[in-house]
């Protein structure tokens, strides 16, 4: 027998039984395409086999972070007990689960970061990177894994459209997240671009009839990609999965040109942060990392502005936004450098950290982003 993905067939049972017996449930993702494109791929699944979810919940970067957060637990609070799909992140939040069953709220975890010292307290783990996990590919995006689960939830009851309509987020998903485009990546990614042109998603739809279409379609789905991280969040909703649960082409049409604006403003003010940065380092050639802060800078911007000063540099980049108490980090290593490794050696110092080994994040409290920074200079000096 083929190889199969540690738990999917555990957690795709466990989801149907929710639906049989009507029970709460709750999808959580990070509030990036990868993420709303798994709570999409995962609500229309529930949806398709008569079941409802009870409510859908995105954290706000600039304003709880990364994962599954206190605040959003205390929302959550009054829809306990539930089940709980936790996508695109969980697999570091050890204290917030323990908290959520407490509450009541049973969780499992469908997540492609990466593993850190233990396991999250959930009653099913998905994480292709998990210990004992024996499936061969390993470079899913979330979107591809609850792909994969949406497969074994609907069996047969996955019709062509739908399959389709999955792939064409899948794909994107994974386009987005800059995960490896081979293996079953190359499967979804190729799937999902050969129908995207007859998409029947009004938020996809309206890529393809706002402005002067694109007629490279590698470009477009570029586009996408951008208006959907310039989205915010609102009422714990994501515009992105707003747009990409919409049912009218022509609100979908109006919204694509409200975030392609916020996605140019975005643009023009990353371009400023990094200006700011490489002021900043001028002159500084010979450390082995880079280390920045700001108390202006939009944590959604962090992570691409990381990204250029990197490439230019060719250094791990740890960036922050400096808040009241704590501050948020995005970090980007270049290849061969693992950043979850870096941080992991300092993870007394933090409050959360995780993510790719050449993407990743943080959040520190203000008084010990000395010590981190410290604790990191030991480390890269090391290597
Ligand atoms: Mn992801």
């Amino acid at each position: 027998m083929a190889e199969e993905i540690k738990n999917i067939k555990k957690a795709a049972k466990r989801i149907r039984e929710a639906v049989k017996k009507g029970e709460d449930i709750i999808l959580y993702g990070d509030a990036d395409l990868d993420g709303v494109s798994s709570v999409i791929i995962m609500k229309e699944s529930i949806r398709n086999l008569g079941g409802k979810v009870s409510a859908v919940y995105f954290p706000d970067r600039e304003e709880e972070g990364y994962g599954v957060n206190e605040e959003a637990l205390g929302y959550l609070k009054d829809k306990a007990p539930a089940l709980m799909i936790v996508m695109d992140c969980g697999i570091g939040n050890f204290k917030e689960l323990k908290e959520a069953k407490k509450m009541g709220i049973e969780v499992i975890i469908l997540d492609h970061h990466k593993v850190l010292e233990k396991l999250p307290d959930a009653s099913i783990i998905v994480d292709p990177k998990q210990k004992g996990d024996k499936y061969p590919f390993k470079e899913f995006a979330a979107a591809g894994i609850v792909y994969r689960v949406a497969e074994e939830i609907l069996g047969d009851k996955m019709t062509s459209s739908l399959r389709n309509s999955f792939l064409e987020l899948a794909a994107i998903a994974t386009i987005a997240d800059m995960m490896p485009q081979k293996e079953d990546n190359l499967e979804i990614i190729s799937g999902g671009l050969s129908v995207l042109r007859d998409t029947n998603r009004p938020g996809l739809r309206a890529f393809f009839e706002v402005g002067r279409p694109d007629s490279d379609l590698n470009h477009l789905i570029q586009k996408i990609i951008s208006a959907c991280h310039a989205g915010g969040t609102k009422d714990h909703l994501n515009e992105a999965y707003i747009l990409l649960t919409m049912p009218s082409l022509e609100k979908a049409k109006a919204m694509v040109e409200e975030l392609w604006e916020k996605s140019k403003a975005k643009h023009f003010r990353i371009k400023e942060i990094v200006e700011e940065i490489e002021e900043r380092l001028a002159g500084r050639t010979g450390e082995p990392f880079i280390f920045e802060g700001g108390d202006d800078w939009p944590v959604l911007m962090l992570g691409p502005a990381a990204s250029r000063v990197c490439n230019s540099h060719k250094k791990p980049v740890f960036l922050y936004s400096q808040r009241e108490e704590d501050s948020q980090g995005a970090v980007r290593t270049p290849k061969g450098i693992d950043s979850v490794d870096a941080m992991k050696r300092c993870a007394k110092l933090l409050k959360t950290y995780g993510g790719h080994p050449q993407a990743s994040g943080f959040r520190v409290d203000n008084d010990k982003l000395e010590d981190f920074k410290n604790c990191l200079s030991k480390y890269f000096s090391e290597l």
